[in-house]
């Protein structure tokens, strides 16, 4: 394998002499677990079709492409080349990240989708949103609220030991807290069937929510 990998990346360094690939991960648009039209019909399976191959795709090609050219930048030390590729790598490397974490926050009923927080999980929600039905409440309400494109997100703040709400704009990854769930309310995420009705989206889409999937992310980040 590391032969195989390094015999890659001496063709790519006699193809493309300036670029550093040998020292770039590629990143790679992750598998989903279930089928497209599993979540209907909460999501359609169009959209989570078009949301995946093609929203999700082009962040990871275009991190790629900013990490190849960051790496090339860092090879010049060429700094002001550095920091102007930085908001690049901010929406894409974002977006890869805030929708790597969306799949998986997602399920079918069969697999789980719907079924309530359990354990630690549970008991954390009850102490800090005082029940599972407020903390629906205030991620919807605060998720509908982001103006334009953005996440509603549920984290862990590790300093002050707390389940936060918290939002972001376009694809600013959650970095102040340890993302636990993210809700996508960019208009991709729901328009081809809500419509503007991003509230009817935040109503349908608890019924697929992966409890233990974010159950596992918090426990994970008590480590
Ligand atoms: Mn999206």
């Amino acid at each position: 394998m590391s032969l195989f990998r390094s015999a890659l990346s001496t063709v790519s360094a006699i193809s493309r002499p300036y670029s550093a690939v040998a020292s770039t991960a590629v990143h790679k648009l992750p598998n989903l677990s279930y089928d497209y039209a599993a979540l209907e019909p909460a999501i359609s399976g169009q959209i989570m079709e078009t949301h995946h191959k093609k929203h999700h795709q082009t962040y990871v090609t275009n991190l790629n492409n900013a990490l190849e050219q960051y790496a090339e930048a860092e090879r010049k030390n060429d700094v002001a080349q550095m920091i102007r590729l930085q908001p690049m790598l901010k929406f894409n490397g974002g977006g890869h990240l805030n929708h790597s974490i969306f799949w998986t926050n997602l399920a079918p009923k069969n697999q789980g989708g719907g079924s309530p927080p359990i354990g630690a999980l549970k008991t954390a929600i009850e102490k800090d949103f005082g029940s599972f039905d407020n903390l629906k409440q205030q991620l919807s309400a605060q998720s509908i609220a982001v103006q334009g494109s953005g996440w509603g997100w549920l984290g862990y703040n590790k300093n002050a030991k707390r389940l936060e709400i918290i939002t972001k704009p376009n694809q600013d990854p959650l970095v102040e807290a340890v993302p636990l769930l993210g809700i996508d309310v960019w208009e991709h995420a729901y328009y081809y069937l809500y419509g503007p009705a991003r509230a009817e989206y935040l109503k349908q889409i608890w019924s697929v929510v992966n409890w233990k999937n974010v159950g596992e992310r918090y426990e994970a980040a008590q480590k």
